[in-house]
């Protein structure tokens, strides 16, 4: 007999499929009794969901509303016009392609649609918060084109537009990237154009960690001034998992033709439907509340881990990431991360700037407020967190300390239950 735990109800799956039916049970678990803190995830609403489980799963519609390889698409037509025109009010843009399967998707299809192979790019350094498809050597965007980074401030860790400028000088590439994975603070996009005006460069604009606060008018939107924009639908967009680019007019058939045929075959119909609800979600008064509460937890949390003598990388928060410097505290990130999980609280090792210690075993962890603050919770919540947060790693060497505290993390969650509404 398994464990029969569901958030949502399941007809025909416990009978042909108990396996899976027993994993997907176990993750719903794992979901409602454990404090997400990863800061790339979110907790979608069920109308997104029931989008996503849908019939539109059985249709194939390579091509475009109205351009498509197959018939029957009257109905997937209307639902990717629908997610594009939502797409373009919701980020003014003049141009919104809601096809790529992912935001790393996303960005190569830019770089299709600008670069030819071997053309320099410049991007953040991965160890210092940037994004793989940046142009790390290890993806396809720095084996394919000639990929060069910029870092942070080593005093301060901020991104300094003087010293990023002193490298588009010297490399003078063809396409900046702007945006980060693991960085706090808000980044001066507009700065970032100047620069590739300078060297004639395109800008790209990779918002996928800040879309749902560029959605809600909270952070400055770089659509207007940026060549292309792209964001993971996920974070804290809080939409399906996927990707998206957003650009001017201009750039309509460049990147429609670098999606597909260029790079994609048939797109996820059932997933644009699903950003289609997210989109309208976003349209919301409530959405807008939503990402101010985000924005205050991070604060809130930023300042409980500060008060309880945690360094907190550029000392605390624009966004929804505190990043946490653990060499004060004689713990790895790794060691950390696993005495988090030990306790119900989900995080991720993360590298912190010029890093002493390797990528595996980092020495900071990433925290995030999106999926906390879905469930309801508040900054009286992110205090109670913090000290949970320290006192595990106080603990994490005791087995009945460590199960007492997830006792407390799980009571925790179940007062901010998900999905309750
Ligand atoms: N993996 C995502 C993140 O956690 O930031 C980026 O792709």
């Amino acid at each position: 007999m398994h464990n029969t735990f569901k958030i949502m109800q399941r007809d025909a799956l416990p009978a042909s499929d108990p396996d899976i039916d027993k994993i997907l049970s176990e993750e719903e678990k794992r979901q409602q009794e454990s404090l997400n803190m990863i800061a790339s995830e979110n907790l979608v609403s069920k109308a997104v969901l029931e989008a996503q489980g849908s019939v539109l799963t059985n249709k194939y519609a390579e091509g475009y509303p109205g351009a498509r390889y197959y018939g029957g698409c009257a109905w997937v037509d209307r639902a990717e016009r629908l997610a594009c025109e939502r797409a373009k009010e919701v980020f003014k843009a003049g141009h919104a392609n809601l096809q790529p399967h992912s935001g790393a998707s996303a960005n190569l299809a830019v770089f299709f649609a600008l670069l030819d192979p071997g053309e320099r790019i410049l991007g953040m350094d991965l160890g210092h918060g940037g994004h793989l498809t940046h142009g790390s050597k290890v993806n396809i965007s720095g084996r394919y084109y000639h990929s060069f980074s910029y870092g942070v401030d080593r005093g301060s860790s901020l991104l300094d537009l003087d010293q990023v400028r002193k490298k588009v000088q010297e490399v003078k590439p063809k396409l900046i990237i702007a945006g980060a994975s693991s960085y706090p603070r808000l980044i001066d996009f507009r700065g970032f154009k100047d620069l590739a005006e300078e060297v004639g460069a395109y800008l790209l604009v990779d918002m996928a960690h800040t879309a749902g606060f560029v959605a809600a008018g909270l952070h400055p939107n770089p659509v207007h001034f940026s060549d292309l924009v792209t964001a993971t639908t996920h974070k804290t967009f809080r939409g399906p998992r996927g990707g998206l680019i957003l650009g001017q007019e201009k750039y309509a058939s460049l990147i429609d033709k670098a999606v597909f045929p260029g790079l994609q075959g048939g797109p996820l119909m059932h997933i644009i439907a699903a950003k289609a609800v997210a989109l309208k979600e976003a349209q919301q008064p409530s959405y807008i509340k939503y990402q101010k509460s985000v924005l205050n937890n991070a604060k809130a949390l930023a300042r409980a881990m500060t008060d309880l003598d945690f360094n907190l990388v550029t000392g605390g928060t624009d966004t929804h990431q505190v990043l946490v410097d653990l060499r004060n505290k004689f713990v790895s990130g790794l060691e950390a991360e696993k005495a988090l999980e030990q306790v119900n609280i989900s995080v991720n090792k993360n590298a912190i700037p010029y890093d002493p210690r390797g990528p595996y075993d980092p020495s900071g962890i990433r925290l995030g407020t999106p999926t906390l603050t879905s469930r309801g919770m508040n900054p009286q919540q992110m205090h109670e967190i913090a000290s949970l947060i320290e006192e595990t790693l106080v603990s994490r060497d005791s087995p009945e300390g460590l199960g007492k505290i997830k006792q407390r993390v799980i009571n925790l969650c179940l007062e901010f239950p998900v999905y309750s509404h």
